[in-house]
């Protein structure tokens, strides 16, 4: 059996937003869209753009991850934090030890009554943050999603680790070529509702469509939620409830480390494949010891530095959110935004055991 998102909770996610839009619409509310294409700037900042506008000093910076115990967060938002001291800013990370979907509420409400000048933030759940981030906007703070975006009409900017489709259909094609093409797989994800890791997956699927592909079967896909002792277990019940299992993706660093540390000490250890986004610090010795052969990810620190100036371009009118506009991102140069608001940052790298020992984070 083949299994899909579920859909009708994704229809039901899609058209609420639809018509939360319209009701804004209706009301005389501005939308992101409406503002940006009249020139201005969502949440009642500057009127258009001013590229050549200094970044204001002491802007104030908040990073609230998906939960603040995920290695791979506290490396992205100390970088950003760095960067903030590079442009005079003061930035800091708040959050909750949990990436369910209603934990960042209360974050961005306390955020908002500290006058930020922007807020950065990586969601757990599209729609349960978008109010508080609504009011925020409403308020000229920034905001600014990373890693994991709010619905389109809830941020300012989004920066994206890399593009989104091909996270999702390059790990189909490593798993593939390693297991040659046959046999069943399944995916352990981070939580149910978060969106970088589903939009991914529909595109795993998708790719799954391929011909190339029509000897491999998504099995499962199985929810660690972030947590490492949930993902070690959940990866011990997929083995258990799939014996025939060839391949497990794991598009998450805290799902493919707790899943190494499963098959690493267990029989699975040379027979299952395990692929999927992960640290190479988390990862080598299961590179090394052989469990894993191949992985991916991107540079965590370039994602928060990038996400931190983008958020202070935001809040000096350099940008407004618009596509084609283009900021300075320090040392990584010159960016311009894209559709819907969004800013990549750069491909993914595969690691294995000939390049790991050049990467540390
Ligand atoms: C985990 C988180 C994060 C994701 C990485 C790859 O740390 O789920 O959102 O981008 O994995």
């Amino acid at each position: 059996m083949t299994v899909r998102l579920r859909a009708p909770r994704r229809l039901a996610a899609i058209a609420s937003v639809s018509v939360l839009a319209l009701s804004l619409a209706a009301c005389g509310g501005t939308t992101k869209e409406s503002s940006s294409s009249e020139g201005g700037a969502a949440g009642g900042g500057a009127a258009s753009a001013n590229p050549n506008a200094p970044i204001k000093k002491g802007l104030k910076i908040a990073f609230l991850p998906k939960q603040v115990n995920n290695p791979y967060e506290t490396i992205v938002d100390k970088a950003g934090i760095e960067a903030a001291k590079e442009y005079g800013g003061e930035a800091k990370e708040v959050g909750p030890s949990d990436a369910s979907a209603s934990s960042q509420v209360s974050y961005i409400n306390t955020l908002v009554q500290q006058r930020h000048d922007a807020i950065l933030i990586a969601a757990n759940d599209e729609n349960a943050v978008c109010g508080p981030l609504k009011q925020a906007m409403s308020r000229n703070i920034k905001v600014v999603s990373y890693d994991s975006d709010t619905a389109k009409d809830c941020r300012n900017l989004f920066i994206n680790q890399a593009s989104s489709e091909e996270i999702g259909r390059s790990q189909v094609k490593l798993l593939s070529d390693m297991i040659g093409g046959k046999g069943e797989i399944a995916i352990l994800s981070a939580t149910a509702n978060a969106t970088n890791q589903n939009t991914w997956i529909r595109f795993m699927q998708d790719e799954l469509k391929k011909p190339e592909y029509s000897g491999l079967k998504l099995v499962k896909i199985a929810y660690g939620d972030d947590d490492d002792q949930k993902s070690f277990q959940q990866t011990q019940g997929l083995l258990q409830a799939y014996p025939n299992l060839k391949g497990i993706i794991s598009p998450t660093t805290v799902g493919i480390a707790a899943a190494a540390r499963y098959i690493s000490g267990s029989k699975y250890k040379g027979k299952v494949t395990l692929t999927g986004l992960g640290t190479p610090n988390q990862m080598r010795q299961f590179v090394k010891d052989g469990t894993v052969q191949k992985f991916a990810l991107w540079d965590p620190k370039n994602l928060g530095y990038l996400a931190s100036y983008a958020a202070a371009a935001l809040a000096s009118g350099q940008i407004t959110g618009k596509q084609g506009e283009t900021f300075k991102a320090g040392k990584l140069g010159s960016r311009t935004i894209g559709a819907d608001g969004e800013v990549i940052l750069g491909p993914p790298t595969v690691f294995d055991k000939n390049n790991i020992d050049q990467y540390d984070f």
